[in-house]
């Protein structure tokens, strides 16, 4: 089969032609449907100069359009770009200057803050504009070559500015039909879709494992537990973060019996804590199959179907992936059992950040391992269990925050001397984002916070600011995160 996207979705297209692929808002589209109406919008996208290898940057709301607009964008041979819709005018404005897409969708409303960012040389359009009279004409698929960009996503790092990670068609292809075969994903399956389509998670793992398999999925706008637990009956996979198992577990309505026509919980994104996993289990007697990925991976790791889904362990690599653990600072590999960083390698691995080649080179070894950033060992089953991570990153609700962009915009305001952002344990979003100020005079927290939504998705602002006469330091002065986090541990005990 070929090695490039729109050839494998083409091939679902028609064979299962007359097949659900989709609901949403009560109403169903067939893979055919979604092919004609994919390959007229890539017409449309041709007449706005979207070709092969240009980016078409993408931020909208979840729908049947939405993924409309994916698909033609692949036929049409460009580069996807999607983004979450809590960004500010600022983060956008970084994106745009990056990528420089040929073309940018956007919601209603928001065509002037694009046409600024886009500074006149962006097409700007909404869904519904690219929508209206659609033209007849399909557009041809674009020849593509495996290694050609299909995507790329910006994650962000520890240092700098965010990254846009360049993933290739053969990446996703092989990462999409290693996972349906590993799941179980057949014709008869059909998903919840209840996380956003601007992630690996939601766009590439969910969506690739329904139309690579002919199965169906059911979109919801976002997860809601009623919601979900509401499509059980008549659904057979939910694929979620852990914050949307900890949310069906504080539901009464979630059962045994709710959950009997279900087949398979994933969890991934964020740690899936041992003591939830038990209490899913011990409530609907189901085991949570926990994975683990990374933007710039796809899919790594994943427990089995069958066999033991051993609770805070993330399981074996892939079949086609090689997983190793290193010493972070010289690379030497480690012996099975000890602790390092986690080093990957396999068709699913990126082929780097989008016009950062030094950014690349560092984070791959000379033989071509990528450097996740996570510690782990691997225990004597073969079974990798995460520990911590290399790089200072918070994970809220399987949302990356990284301290050190909250810090810079803090450390730049005038009534701060200095802060520093940590991630403490919260009940429902596994960590929450905590700013620990020493202020320079006079100093409103509730204000603040304010003022960094202007600048900061919702999910980075912290949700709380605590006040300090002063951080406390190292003896380099360096600010004491680790003691920070021990003693704010308990903030948001439930
Ligand atoms: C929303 N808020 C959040 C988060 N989400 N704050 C921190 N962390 C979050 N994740 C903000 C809202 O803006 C709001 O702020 C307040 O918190 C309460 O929102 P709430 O209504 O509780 O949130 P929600 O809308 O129900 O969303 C929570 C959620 C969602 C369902 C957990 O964040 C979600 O779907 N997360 C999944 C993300 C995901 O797909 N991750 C995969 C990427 P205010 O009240 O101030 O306005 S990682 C990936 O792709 C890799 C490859 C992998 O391994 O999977
Ligand atoms: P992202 O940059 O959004 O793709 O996030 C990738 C990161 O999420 C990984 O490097 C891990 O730190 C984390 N992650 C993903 N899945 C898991 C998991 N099952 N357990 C723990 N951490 C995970």
């Amino acid at each position: 089969m070929a090695g490039d996207l729109h050839s494998r979705f083409a091939a679902s297209f028609a064979r299962y032609a007359e097949r659900t692929l989709v609901e949403a808002a009560g109403r169903a589209w067939s893979y055919a449907e979604i092919e004609v109406l994919s390959a007229r919008l890539a017409s449309r996208l041709g007449e706005l100069g979207v070709v092969p290898g240009e980016r078409v940057l993408v931020q909208t709301d979840k729908s049947v359009e939405t993924l409309l607009l994916y698909f033609a964008v692949v036929r049409t041979g460009a580069i996807y770009l999607p983004l979450n819709v809590d960004y500010t005018e600022a983060e956008l404005e970084y994106f745009a200057s990056d990528a420089t897409p040929v073309l940018a969708v956007c919601r209603e409303g928001d065509e002037p803050l694009f046409e600024r960012i886009g500074k006149g040389r962006v097409a700007v359009r909404t869904l519904a504009a690219l929508f209206a009279n659609l033209p007849e004409a399909q557009a041809p698929p674009a020849p593509r070559q495996p290694q050609d960009i299909a995507a790329i996503l910006y994650t962000s790092g520890t240092t700098g500015k965010p990254k846009g990670a360049m993933l290739t068609q053969r990446n996703l292809v092989a990462n999409g039909e290693t996972l349906i075969e590993l799941w179980r994903f057949t014709s008869e399956d059909r998903l919840i879709h209840a996380l956003p389509i601007f992630h690996v998670h939601g766009l590439f793992v969910a969506v690739h494992c329904v139309l690579l398999s002919g199965a169906s999925m059911v979109f919801l706008e976002k997860f809601e537990s009623g919601a979900v637990i509401e499509l059980m009956a008549r659904s057979t996979v939910l694929m979620g973060v852990p914050t949307f198992y900890i949310r069906l577990l504080a539901d009464l309505r979630f059962t045994r019996k709710a959950a009997a026509n279900m087949r398979l919980f994933v969890s991934g994104s964020a740690p899936l804590s041992a003591d939830i996993h038990r209490a899913f289990e011990a409530r609907c007697g189901h085991r949570v199959l926990e994975r683990y990925g990374m933007t710039e991976t796809g899919m790594l790791t994943s427990n089995p179907y069958d066999g033991e889904r051993r609770a805070g362990y993330v399981g074996p690599p892939l079949p086609d992936v090689e997983l190793r653990i290193a010493e972070f600072e010289t690379g030497v590999v480690l012996a099975q059992g000890e602790v390092g960083i986690v080093e990957v390698r396999g068709p699913n691995i990126f082929a780097g950040y989008w016009q950062m080649p030094e950014k690349t080179a560092a984070e791959f070894r000379p033989d071509g391992f990528f450097i996740t950033g996570d510690m782990g060992f691997i225990d004597t089953d073969g079974s990798v269990q995460l520990v911590g991570r290399e790089k200072d990153l918070i994970i809220s609700g399987g949302l990356n925050v990284y301290p050190a962009e909250v810090e810079a915009l803090l450390d730049d305001r005038a009534d701060v001397a200095e802060a520093a952002v940590i991630g403490v344990p919260h009940p429902d979003f596994g960590e929450a984002v905590v700013a620990v100020v020493q202020p320079a005079g006079r100093f409103d927290a509730d204000m603040v916070r304010e003022e960094m939504r202007r600048d900061l998705a919702a999910f980075k602002v912290p949700k709380r600011i605590i006040v300090l006469d002063e951080l406390p330091r190292n003896t380099m002065g360096k600010i004491q995160k680790k003691l920070l986090r021990e003693q704010y541990a308990n903030l948001f005990e439930a």
